[in-house]
């Protein structure tokens, strides 16, 4: 793809979604393509790691409702100090499915409170249109929604007629509200589109329950990823500081590489 050859700094003038162009701006100015999966069940492990990782890495993906311990006061606003400090945004991996009104209740109600905070959020194509609406409608602060178009784990439903017509959501929405996919491969010849690509990991390609890996390479070498999430290879490493260095410098080189070839 035609994408696959430019740098962040020239897509970056593509960008329609203020979302996008701030998240690149970060990528730029950490060299960092990595964004970190953030699975954990305790609000004090989640801290913890987000510190350790903040240097290292452009966004951290959280799935707020698995913490045992969630407290609005206690949970967000120290993980919105870090997201400051460390200069990362947050990706808030809800995957919204419903009808429009749901989905604006999902996303402004409930304990996570989600637009308070979030940078980024999921959403899936199913529910078309309306779903990106609703959420534009709620969103003062111009959410970043980003559409699950292919998956990384063995047996998923999607089809490519499927994907194909989540990227013309996307395409047809990027300056409100849809900045960019999930998805295993280059999917958007739009050079403002991001495409963040899960199924990372270094030392192992498969989990117990279907997961599918590749290298940082693969995933933006062949697949065309330009944020790679990676996340049990980097909770669970004995040295998270030194794994997190370690996948940023090989996602950025291979980011460098693709853009020189
Ligand atoms: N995730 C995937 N694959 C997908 C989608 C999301 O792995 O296709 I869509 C999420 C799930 C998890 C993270 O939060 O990305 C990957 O974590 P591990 O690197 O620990 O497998």
């Amino acid at each position: 793809s035609v994408v696959d050859g430019l740098d962040f700094q020239t897509r970056s003038s593509k960008m329609l979604h203020p979302m996008a162009k701030k998240l690149v701006e970060v990528m730029i100015g950490k060299k960092s393509n990595l964004c970190a999966a953030v699975d954990v069940t305790k609000t004090s492990e989640l801290l913890g790691l987000a510190e350790q990782l903040g240097p290292f890495v452009c966004v951290i993906k959280t799935h707020i409702d698995i913490l045992e311990d969630f407290q609005y006061e206690r949970t967000i606003k120290p993980l919105l100090a870090l997201a400051q400090k460390h200069n990362f945004l947050l990706f808030e991996d809800r995957k919204f499915a419903d009808i429009g009104n749901t989905v604006s209740l999902q996303f402004q109600k409930g304990l996570y409170a989600i637009a308070t905070w979030a940078d980024l959020i999921t959403v899936h194509g199913i529910p078309g249109p309306s779903l990106l609406k609703a959420l534009e409608k709620s969103s003062e602060r111009c959410i970043g929604a980003v559409m699950v178009s292919e998956m990384s784990c063995e047996g998923n439903l999607i089809d490519s007629e499927y994907t194909k017509k989540c990227i013309s959501l996307v395409e047809s929405t990027s300056s409100t509200c849809a900045m960019g996919v999930v998805s295993q491969s280059r999917l958007s010849h739009q050079s403002g589109i991001l495409q963040f690509t899960p199924g990372v990991n270094l030392s192992t390609s498969k989990d117990n329950l279907s997961q599918r890996y590749v290298s940082p390479e693969q995933a933006i070498l062949e697949r065309g990823a330009d944020i790679i999430i990676v996340g049990r290879g980097l909770t669970q490493s004995p040295n998270v500081e030194q794994t997190a260095k370690d996948y940023q410098s090989k996602a950025w080189e291979a980011y460098l590489t693709r853009i020189q070839s």
